[in-house]
C-alpha cells in the first residue's frame, strides 16, 4: 500500500486548483492555527467545499496547530472541538514548532481512511482503489495503492495543511 501526502499552498489565488488534489482524495487534514480565528473560519469552509464536491466518505481530520503558543489562543478550544464532532471529523491538538500531536492525527486519519477503504468493500482490501472510484480511478483488484494528498487552503501562518488521499494513481 502506498501513503501519499500532497501539501498545496495555501494562498486563495491557488485556490481554485483544489480540485485537482482533493477529488478522489480519501482523508484530508484541515489545520488552523489556533492563534488565528480566521484560520478556523477557513477550515470550515473546506470541510463545507469538501462535503459538498467530495461528498461523505472522505475522512477529515482537524488539527488545531501552534498550542506551543497556547497563551495566545484566540479559537476556543471547545468551540473547535464541538465544531468538528458536528461534522464527524476527529480533533488534534498540534504544534509542529515542537512535533507534537502530528504522529497521531496522522496515524488517526491514515487508520480512518483504510477503514472505509475496506468498508467500501474495495474487493482487494485496504489500499485498494476507491469502490466505484471518482473519475474512473479505481483499481478492482489492482495494485494496493492509498493516495493520501497533503493540502491546506488559505489559512496561512501555519494555518491549514491539510491531508488528502485518494486511491486514484495520481494527482492530475
Ligand atoms: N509557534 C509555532 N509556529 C508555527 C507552527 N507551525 C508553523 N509555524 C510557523 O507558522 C508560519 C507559517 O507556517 P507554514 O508551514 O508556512 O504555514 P502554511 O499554512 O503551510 O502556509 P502556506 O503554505 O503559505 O499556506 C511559519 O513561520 C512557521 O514557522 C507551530 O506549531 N508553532
Ligand atoms: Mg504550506
Amino acid at each position: 500500500m502506498q501513503l501519499s501526502l500532497w501539501d498545496t499552498a495555501g494562498q486563495e489565488r491557488f485556490h481554485a486548483l483544489g480540485p485537482i488534489y482533493y477529488r478522489d482524495a480519501d482523508g484530508a487534514l484541515l489545520v488552523y492555527d489556533i492563534t488565528d480565528e480566521q484560520s478556523f473560519a477557513k477550515v470550515k469552509n473546506w470541510v463545507r467545499e469538501l462535503r459538498k464536491i467530495v461528498g461523505n466518505d472522505i475522512a477529515i481530520t482537524i488539527a488545531g496547530n501552534k498550542i506551543d503558543l497556547e497563551k495566545s489562543r484566540h479559537v476556543k478550544e471547545k468551540e473547535a472541538l464541538a465544531y468538528a464532532e458536528s461534522v464527524g471529523a476527529t480533533h488534534y491538538h498540534t504544534s509542529a514548532k515542537l512535533n507534537k500531536g502530528l504522529d497521531d492525527a496522522f496515524v488517526e486519519l491514515s487508520t480512518k481512511m483504510m477503514k472505509n477503504k475496506a468498508s467500501a468493500g474495495g474487493g482487494a482490501g485496504l489500499g485498494a482503489g476507491r469502490a466505484g472510484g471518482r473519475g474512473g480511478r479505481s483499481r478492482p483488484g489492482g495494485a494496493k495503492k492509498l493516495q493520501l494528498v497533503d493540502d491546506m487552503p488559505g489559512a496561512g501562518g501555519g494555518g491549514g495543511a491539510g491531508a488528502k488521499a485518494s486511491g486514484g494513481g495520481g494527482c492530475c
